[in-house]
């Protein structure tokens, strides 16, 4: 079983993440003998409809000692914004962080639906549910890291749990 789904994972020719499991990827460098370990955990894109000309991908970042997300890079849109959603009057509205966004010593930093998310315009192909998108951060301080980000639905559908929760118990447990 683990073979065959090896091998198909291979085929498909994407990152060996699970689906549904949070990825974290760390970066550590010393600035000024400083040291700043960022974590990108569980970074996902919304799939888009055909036709769509821009996505939105989210993830949650952490710095220990403290950086600003400066901008992304993705090879599936020409270009790439870091968005807030705020409410005025009663309306959603989406706009640019021109500064980036600052993320303070040890704290996780989420974007998610409804908040800041990373909008990727100028689709150059829809996102389809099931594919990895690699997201290439930058920061202030700390060097670019790239993080693949799995296309999916909002939430989870019942029944595709990852295989490390048995579905059901074994037959021959009393
Ligand atoms: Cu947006």
């Amino acid at each position: 079983m683990m073979r065959f789904l090896t091998a198909a994972v291979v085929l498909f020719g994407v990152a060996a993440c699970q689906p549904g499991e949070p990825v974290a990827t760390k970066s550590t460098v010393d600035t000024d003998g400083v040291r700043n370990v960022i974590s990108a955990t569980g970074a996902w894109c919304r799939p888009t409809p055909n036709g769509a000309q821009a996505g939105a991908c989210y993830l949650t970042l952490k710095s220990s000692a403290g950086d600003r997300l400066t901008g992304v890079a993705t090879p599936v849109s020409t270009a790439t914004q870091i968005h807030n959603m705020t409410m005025e009057d009663d309306v959603m509205r989406m706009g640019e962080m021109a500064e980036g966004l600052p993320l303070p010593a040890e704290q996780s930093v989420a974007l998610a639906p409804g908040g800041v998310h990373l909008m990727l315009v100028g689709l150059t192909a829809p996102l389809v549910a099931g594919q990895a998108v690699p997201l290439t951060l930058g920061f202030e301080k700390s060097p670019a890291m790239t993080v693949q980000a799995e296309v999916r639905q909002p939430v989870p559908a019942a029944g595709t749990a990852p295989a490390a929760a048995p579905a059901t118990p074994p037959a021959d447990k009393p």
